[in-house]
């Protein structure tokens, strides 16, 4: 049997801090028509897609920021893109900062239908960087600052099949693909804005691509899903961003790739049917899995050497 769902991962390039949301919105309707030309069923947009990486600076005082947060949506200025969307039939996935009623501050992706319904949010729950202003960085990485932890990861009924999102710093974690594909995920919707460069150790720069690739590839092969990975890429109020975004199937395989760090649109046809090969097979969760020998992933957060084997001379 096969169950195809055609994704455009659609990359953006460096939106800057002048940019306004609505030439931000203008961009990403072109990629949404030339993915309804290509015959997208989805076309996937980025993390915090609609603003430069704010993160990157310090204010004191955090509400000075709250104009980088979308407090409707879809509001005045995004309503477009969903009028273009139900015009040409193709559903959307947008990661944005979000500021809710009561006053929480997320960063979030929604999952759109073709209808222009919003089936989906996912509130991101691992926040990479740091909490405090660190002048020492060429640029601060303050998503602990800035964002609230979501909650939960979930699958949701949509496209044809078990779609599940994540945002970023999530792709790296072993538990995010794990806890969805539990769930029986088929296809995980990731964007990221990656800083080539990394303060706590550069030499990890060179190996940012390659990293990218190795925990969307992993991902997808030891949970039998499609992954769709998409940057926001680009040099970007001085920082350069990581492109490669990236369409892998349930075989770990990138079927499709974007080569640039401009606006980019890459597709693929994807069969959620694959997924059982390896759900049913080599990743048989029920046959296979011992959650009991598992506890310390969910008992525990960093890491506990045995007391046995500890250094006597470190103290407790
Ligand atoms: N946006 C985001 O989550 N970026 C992180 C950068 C890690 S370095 C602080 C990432 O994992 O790509």
């Amino acid at each position: 049997m096969t169950r195809m769902v055609t994704i455009g991962a659609a990359q953006t390039g460096p939106i800057q801090r002048s940019d306004t949301r609505a030439e931000v919105v203008e961009r990403l309707i072109a990629l949404l028509r030339q993915g309804a030309a290509a015959g997208c069923d989805l076309v996937v947009f980025p993390e915090l897609t609609l603003t430069t990486f704010f993160p990157r600076w310090f204010v004191e005082d955090r509400a000075e920021f709250d104009h980088f947060f979308e407090t409707e949506m879809p509001g005045p200025e995004t309503q477009p893109l969903f009028d273009e969307a139900v015009r040409l039939q193709v559903g959307f996935h947008l990661g944005y900062a979000e500021l809710t009623p009561d006053g929480h501050h997320y960063n979030t992706a929604i999952l759109v239908e073709p209808t222009g319904q919003i089936v989906a949010r996912y509130r991101k729950v691992h926040l990479p960087g740091h909490e405090a202003h660190e002048p020492w960085r060429a640029f601060q990485h303050l998503e602990r600052y800035y964002f609230e932890a979501g909650p939960s990861f979930d699958v949701h009924r949509a496209f044809g099949g078990l779609m599940g999102m994540a945002i970023c710093n999530d792709r790296r974690w072993p538990e995010t693909y794990r806890v969805l594909g539990l769930q029986g995920c088929e296809m995980a919707l990731i964007g990221y804005n990656t800083p080539t460069h990394y303060a706590p150790d550069p030499s990890q720069d060179r190996l940012q691509g390659f990293h990218n690739h190795l925990v969307l590839q992993s991902g997808a092969y030891q949970n039998g899903m499609w992954v769709v990975g998409v940057a926001k890429a680009g040099h970007e109020e001085g920082s350069d961003l990581l492109g490669g975004s990236a369409i892998v199937a349930p075989s770990g395989e990138i079927m499709a790739e974007c080569q640039t760090t401009g606006d980019e649109l890459v597709v693929a046809e994807c069969d959620l049917d694959l997924c059982a090969n390896y759900k049913e097979t080599l990743f048989d969760f029920d046959r296979y899995r011992r959650p009991e020998v598992y506890r310390r992933i969910t008992e525990q957060t960093g890491v506990e050497i045995p007391a046995h084997l500890r250094d006597p001379k470190e103290t407790s």
